[in-house]
Parts: C-alpha cells; sequence; structure tokens
C-alpha cells in the first residue's frame, strides 16, 4: 500500500517566474512584462525580465531535476512568446525553444507536463479585451491547437488553466496582480464564463490535433476544508463547506464548485446561480457543453485548509485558529490535513483521477557558512503534508502525482523575488543554483517511493 508504483513524483514552475528572456528572440510582450515596469506595482520594483535566466539556463535546471530524480516536470508555456500577437504568427524561436526543453527533459527521464495558461496572457490581446472579449475562446483554441501540433509528439499530458481563482480574482478584484485593475463584479464573472469556454476549446483543440493519445486535465486552485474529528457530522460539515460559495462578492471566486461543476458535470452550481444572478453573463446550453469536454484527470493545487465541525445549528462552522499556529514565511497556515481530506473530497465528488498540482511553501532560506541551504522547516511541512497525502491514496483516492511548488525560489508575483519557495535555491546575483537540504530530501523519497514517510 501507498502511492501507486509509477506514481508521478514532479517538480511544478510557470514561465513568467523563471525564464526571464522578456525581450528576446522575437517574444511577444505579456500583460506581466508591463505591469511590473509600473512603479509601485511589485515588491521593490523587482520583474520577471531576467527571473531565473532559465530561458538560456535549462540545460541546467533539467540536469538538476535528473539528480533530483524527478519523474515529471510541469511547467506553461508562455502564449506570447509562441504567438507574440496571441494568434496568427508564429514566432518559431519560441517554439524551439520549448522544442529543446521537451526533448532535454525525454533525455533526462523525465515526463513533461504542459500547462497552457499559468497567467501570461499577451500583452496585444488584453488590448482587445482579454479574458473580457469572448473572443478569447477562440484564441486560446488557437493557440492550444499549436501546442498539440508542435509538441503533442512528445508531450503526453497537458494542464488548461492554472488556478482561474487567481487570474480573475487577483487580477481583476483585488487588483494585485496583472494588469492590476479593479472591475465591476459582473465583468469578472463574464471572464469567468469566457475562460471556462476558453478551456473547453482547448481540450478540444488539444484532442483534435494530438499527435498521439494524450491526457488532458485542468488545475484549479482553493482552500481545502478539513473535518475537526473523525465523527460523521464534522467530515460531512467539512464536506459541504469545501463545495459551498459562502465568500463575501469581493472574494466571490475564492471556491472550488463554481469553477469546478462546470467543467466536471456541465452546470453551474444551482447555489451560485441563485447567489450570483444579478451578475451573470448570458449561459447557453452550447456553452456548458464545450465547458465540460471530457478531462481524463483533475488538478488541483492546495496549499493549506480550514479545520471545520458541525455547528450546533447544523451549519458548518469553521474552527478558530490557536495563538501561535503554526504558519510558513508568507504567514500561509500550515494545515497537513488538507493534503487528505482534499483530494478525498474532490475524489468522490468529480471522480476523476487527481494529480496535486502544487503544493509547497516559502521558507526563510538562506546559504549557509557551509556554502549549502539548510531547510528543515521545508523537510518536515512536506513530511506532514505527504504523510497526509499518503494516507490519502491508501484510502481508496485515485492519486496519481504530486508536483511540488516549486522545483527553483522564483519570482513570487506581487513578492517579487522575497518569497523562497523552490526545493534549489537560486542566487539571482550570480543565478548560481544550490539544491537545498529539502530537495536531496526529496529525491531520496521518490526513490523509494515514499515509503519512508
Ligand atoms: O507561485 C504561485 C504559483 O504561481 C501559483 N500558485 C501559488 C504559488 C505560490 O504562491
Amino acid at each position: 500500500m501507498g502511492f501507486c508504483k509509477d506514481f508521478q513524483w514532479g517538480a511544478a514552475t510557470s514561465s513568467y517566474q523563471i525564464e526571464g528572456g522578456a525581450y528576446e528572440d522575437g517574444k511577444g510582450l505579456n500583460i506581466w512584462d508591463v505591469f511590473c515596469q509600473e512603479e509601485g506595482r511589485i515588491f521593490e520594483g523587482h520583474t520577471g525580465d531576467v527571473a531565473c535566466d532559465h530561458y538560456h539556463r535549462f540545460r541546467e535546471d533539467v540536469e538538476i531535476m535528473k539528480k533530483l530524480g524527478l519523474k515529471a516536470y510541469r511547467f506553461s508555456i508562455n502564449w506570447a512568446r509562441v504567438l507574440p500577437d496571441g494568434y496568427g504568427k508564429v514566432n518559431e524561436a519560441g517554439v524551439k525553444f520549448y522544442n529543446d526543453l521537451i526533448d532535454a527533459l525525454l533525455e533526462a527521464g523525465v515526463e513533461p507536463f504542459i500547462t497552457l495558461y499559468h497567467w501570461e496572457l499577451p500583452y496585444e490581446l488584453y488590448k482587445k479585451g482579454g479574458w473580457m472579449n469572448e473572443e478569447i475562446v477562440n484564441w486560446f483554441g488557437e493557440y492550444a491547437k499549436l501546442v498539440a501540433e508542435r509538441f503533442s509528439d512528445r508531450v503526453k499530458y497537458f494542464f488548461t488553466l492554472n488556478e482561474p481563482q487567481c487570474f480573475v480574482g487577483l487580477s481583476f478584484l483585488d487588483g494585485v496582480h496583472a494588469p492590476g485593475v479593479h472591475a465591476p463584479v459582473r465583468d469578472t464573472f463574464q471572464m469567468s464564463h469566457n475562460a471556462l469556454k476558453a478551456h473547453g476549446m482547448a481540450v478540444k483543440m488539444l484532442r483534435e490535433h494530438a499527435k498521439q493519445d494524450i491526457q488532458v486535465g485542468y488545475a484549479p486552485t482553493g482552500t481545502m476544508s478539513y473535518p475537526d474529528s473523525d465523527k460523521p457530522e464534522d467530515i460531512e460539515a467539512a464536506r459541504q463547506h469545501l463545495f459551498s460559495l459562502d465568500q463575501p462578492l469581493s472574494r466571490w471566486t475564492w471556491n472550488v464548485t463554481w469553477w469546478s461543476d462546470p467543467v466536471l458535470f456541465g452546470e453551474y452550481p444551482e447555489e451560485g446561480l441563485r447567489k450570483y444572478r444579478n451578475y451573470l453573463p448570458r449561459i447557453t446550453k452550447e456553452d456548458l457543453k464545450l465547458i465540460s469536454q471530457p478531462i481524463d484527470f483533475y488538478g488541483q493545487n492546495i496549499y493549506n485548509g480550514h479545520r471545520v465541525r458541525m455547528g450546533k445549528n447544523g451549519q458548518p462552522e469553521v474552527v478558530k485558529r490557536y495563538e501561535g499556529f503554526p504558519k510558513t514565511a508568507l504567514d500561509w497556515p500550515v494545515t497537513p490535513e488538507c493534503l487528505c481530506w482534499g483530494p478525498k473530497f474532490l475524489y468522490e465528488r468529480y471522480k476523476k483521477p487527481i494529480y496535486i498540482t502544487e503544493n509547497g511553501l516559502s521558507c526563510h532560506d538562506v546559504v549557509s557558512v557551509d556554502g549549502q541551504v539548510h531547510d528543515p522547516n521545508r523537510i518536515d511541512f512536506l513530511t506532514r503534508y505527504l504523510r497526509e497525502l499518503k494516507k490519502c491514496a491508501e484510502s481508496g483516492t485515485d492519486i496519481r502525482g504530486y508536483f511540488q511548488w516549486s522545483l527553483m525560489d522564483n519570482f513570487e508575483w506581487h513578492s517579487g523575488y522575497a518569497e523562497r519557495f523552490g526545493l534549489v535555491f537560486v542566487d539571482y546575483n550570480t543565478q548560481k543554483r544550490i539544491i537545498k537540504d529539502s530537495g536531496y530530501w526529496y529525491r531520496d523519497l521518490i526513490r523509494n517511493n515514499g515509503e519512508t514517510l
């Protein structure tokens, strides 16, 4: 028992966060390139212009993955690197970069998992309305077709969208992510609907143009819920809480079902249709059919969760965290149970094999006097979380893989380089990489398929 024998132990990154090469070889601008140039947007004016310089150093990075014994690597394609205007003319130099990366991965025995969209909206499309413009469904479809045509002869696994909750919520409600807009709530529902349609179109196009049998999934995010005790009523409370839509309107995107029910069930949750009725765009049967193109697996990014119990009034209630509750450098709560109950509830509801598409933490990592990076907190965090994931697998949930966020320290959006999430330390002055203690720990864990947890 434990993890299945071909479990995909992986690590994940995204293009803007690591690639750099922002203005090279015919790449078009994306909204992050533009946003980061604006004063006051990003911590200390950092940008992803150079980031980890992965665009030039990807071979070294693949060597590191090989050293770590990674079975899989999830990365995103920078849409404007391959289609500078978002559609139309292809930038062959950009395609070549990803081709070389894929070849290097395969040679190193690392399975590539491509994410189509990890927030790198081409700036030319933003100028045309971006996610507000229904045409984005076709633009995204054309991009997916190109990805299938050029890469699917070697790549079998694809994710469409990463964390739509963030690229609508953080970007257009909070305005802290690119393009930094406070949009009317109504517009954000239009964007979410367009994004889901774009997801469906991408699934269709990937399959239609794939060169082999491929597997396609989706990678939303969300705070999980886990029960306060093993009592059936607490378990039920946690389940109800996870799938409810009880966020205030200003934070409406932070839920599971609005983003996943249409994809898996072909319908929006009733609760949302009622609650958000004044803000909704026109939703047709054809839209829902497109959105619910069959997918092969369900990806979920999981970082933490709420402890939930059944209240005296028969409603789920969140248990207040005690003072001094453990937290990461980014002040995120450390709640390992979320990695057992989250995938379990999701599997029960959506009945698709699960991939944990992101999980990890930011620590205050430094290079010690011995030249190494000792990060016991990360090892402790991963031990606790992965023990829970193992429990989940042992209780019958079909878990196929786990992607540690992140392979290496990188550009953490509006926090710039202030946060370090990597298994590999990056010195941004010299671009020197140092495998952290947790990287070696993960390598050993992969070797024994999680048996030592
Ligand atoms: O760095 C991000 C990633 O891009 C999306 N998911 C959460 C990570 C940590 O904040």
